[in-house]
């Protein structure tokens, strides 16, 4: 260790530690483990109680793992947390990730080195120290070499600025921040804004008990049966004896998943039967698996996109009775362009008496009263609100923290325009500043768990390297920032992904640059870190340490 105050003191009122995390959500609370293993000093904050980050927010009827899912959904850094975890379903509920997560923080006494319930308010670069100063809301001030932001790709709501919202004065609930204590519909009459993932998971549910659901639609949605099934004890017996050939198989795949490569084979070199009969054998088995499992092109070219938005739209059709309701629930963008979404029961939702739905479209909402909302056909009475309305995310929660760098120059000044990155990980002017799951990498499109893991291996092999040569911080040049972005959107712009509004964009939310962020093949970036890493950190700009003396003792 080269800089002082030496890590893990306290000097006047700060504390300081080699590595501060920001977040213990499953990225933070690795973060923890990581360095804490590698023998440095850390610290985790995290407004929350409790560890968990999405898993202890995102607590809304219905909440499931909706991507391959369990058991590889999983951290994979310990092969004992595979020999002891037994998972019950392929979609794990809400409840037993979290579950999963707190074994994980109490085998690894993880809660020891995290505070909770402290919001981050002020993160600041101090150049003459090369040191990071974080200020909190309970009146902790840190200090630390490096940053970890571990900050979450979905965690900062997005709750809509409706005329009246705020006059409503039933209950009204994020789907991103719901209650701890049991939320009953019993006889309510419930309106819900949004039908991505977390509106598809709820409607059904909500809809179990509710006197009567309105679900406001702004964009009709793809939806692929969830499938979710138990996870028998011979199965989970044959994924630990498999373990070490299974782990190969997920590093190799583009999104970390135990699949193989999507079939090498363009949907338009089946005949209409052929693709028809994979469809249908695909939509049969459910989950995940249809999206890995489909042609190659389907996000790729429009004819081929075409064929399976049919197909879906004919599904539609077939399960929603009343053909008005069925043509309203009608999506038309391509496929796959917004965030897949899995479903149990959602389309059928429709079929019950107690379920309406209103196309924003048609018919949009023009403002709340106390009472209900307002929308131009007329006044829909309702007792609870249900916001599921999605996220400022992947770059969201990093401008929230808003860290200053260089010359006190905010993250939000800084990625006004772009969100400037090199490797998905750092970004020029905020040096020893390390982004986990943010923009350039790719976060929301692989198993974040091991992501998570990754990119925390090459942030610790990077550190080690610092130490060894005696070097303060380090931080990316502008042109490797610049060929990174043009890097990111060249994979990005061979697909349909662009051409989609989605939070994948940044269309949801308004005034933020609107462009596609994520590095899309898992796979090759892990790849292309390692080669930086080889290149001994090509890219980067590095400055010597400097010692607490020449630093003016700060
Ligand atoms: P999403 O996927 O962003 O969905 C949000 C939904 O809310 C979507 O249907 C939006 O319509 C709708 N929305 C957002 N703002 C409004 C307003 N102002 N008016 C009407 N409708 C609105 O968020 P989720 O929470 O469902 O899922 C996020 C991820 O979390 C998901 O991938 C899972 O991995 C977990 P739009 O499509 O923008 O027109």
């Amino acid at each position: 260790m080269t800089n002082e105050p030496p890590a893990s003191q306290t000097s006047g009122s700060t504390e300081h530690y080699d590595v501060v995390i920001i977040g213990a959500g499953v990225s933070g609370m690795y973060a923890v483990h990581h360095f804490r293993e590698m023998g440095l000093s850390v610290r985790a904050y995290d407004g929350a109680d409790d560890i968990g980050g999405t898993w202890w927010y995102n607590r809304y009827p219905g909440a499931r793992v909706d991507g391959p899912g369990s058991p590889y959904y999983c951290y994979t850094f310990s092969d004992e947390l595979m020999e002891e975890w037994d998972w019950a379903e392929t979609q794990s509920e809400q409840s037993a990730v979290l579950e999963y997560l707190e074994h994980v923080a109490d085998r690894f006494d993880l809660r020891r080195d995290i505070q909770f319930g402290t919001w981050v308010k002020e993160v600041r670069y101090q150049e003459a120290s090369q040191r990071w100063t974080i200020e909190t809301d309970t009146g902790v001030r840190a200090s630390a070499r490096f940053l970890i932001c571990a900050v979450g790709a979905l965690s900062t709501p997005n709750k809509p600025d409706i005329p009246g919202i705020h006059d409503f004065a039933g209950e009204c609930y994020h789907t991103g921040h719901w209650p701890h204590e049991p939320v009953s519909f019993e006889g309510k009459r419930v309106a819900v804004i949004g039908t991505g993932s977390s509106g598809i998971q709820s409607i059904p549910e909500i809809a179990k008990t509710a006197a009567h659901v309105s679900v406001l639609q702004r964009t009709p949605q793809f939806a692929f049966p969830a499938a979710n099934r138990p996870i028998s004890a011979a199965e989970m017996a044959e994924a630990r004896a498999n373990w070490a050939a299974t782990l190969e198989k997920i590093y190799a795949h583009t999104g970390g998943f135990p699949c193989d490569p999507n079939p090498d084979r363009s949907a338009l070199d089946d005949t209409p039967e052929e693709r028809e009969a994979l469809y249908e054998e695909l939509w049969q088995q459910g989950s995940f698996k249809f999206f890995l499992a489909v042609y190659f092109d389907i996000a790729v070219s429009e004819e081929s996109n075409k064929t399976l938005a049919d197909f879906v739209r004919g599904k539609i059709r077939e399960i929603v009775h009343d053909p008005a309701t069925a043509e309203k629930l009608m999506p038309d963008h391509f496929v796959m362009t917004k965030r897949p979404i899995l479903e149990d029961g959602y389309f059928e939702a429709f079929n019950r008496d107690n379920v309406t739905l209103i196309d924003l479209r048609e018919d949009p909402i023009e403002r709340f009263t106390a009472t209900g909302v307002v929308t131009e056909s007329g006044e829909h009475p309702i007792d609870m609100l249900v916001l599921a309305t999605g996220f400022d995310a992947i770059s969201g929660s990093m401008l929230r923290l808003n860290p200053k760098g260089r010359g006190g120059l905010s993250l939000k000044e800084r990625w006004s325009e772009r969100f400037h990155n090199y490797l998905g990980l750092a970004v020029s002017g905020f040096p020893n500043m390390f982004m986990i799951h943010g923009p350039g990498s790719p976060g929301v499109f692989y198993n974040m768990p091991l992501g998570a893991e990754r990119q925390m291996a090459w942030i610790g092999d990077c550190i080690r390297h610092l130490d060894e040569r005696e070097l303060g911080a380090i931080e990316p040049v502008d042109e490797s920032e610049e060929a990174w972005g043009a890097e990111v959107g060249a994979i990005a712009d061979a697909t349909l992904f662009p051409r989609t509004d989605s939070w994948w964009t940044g269309a949801n939310i308004e005034g933020k640059p609107r462009y596609f962020t994520t590095y899309l093949i898992g796979s090759l970036y892990y790849e292309r870190l390692a080669e930086v890493t080889a290149a001994d950190y090509q890219g980067f700009a590095f400055e010597p340490a400097r010692h607490a003396e020449d630093a003016g003792g700060s």
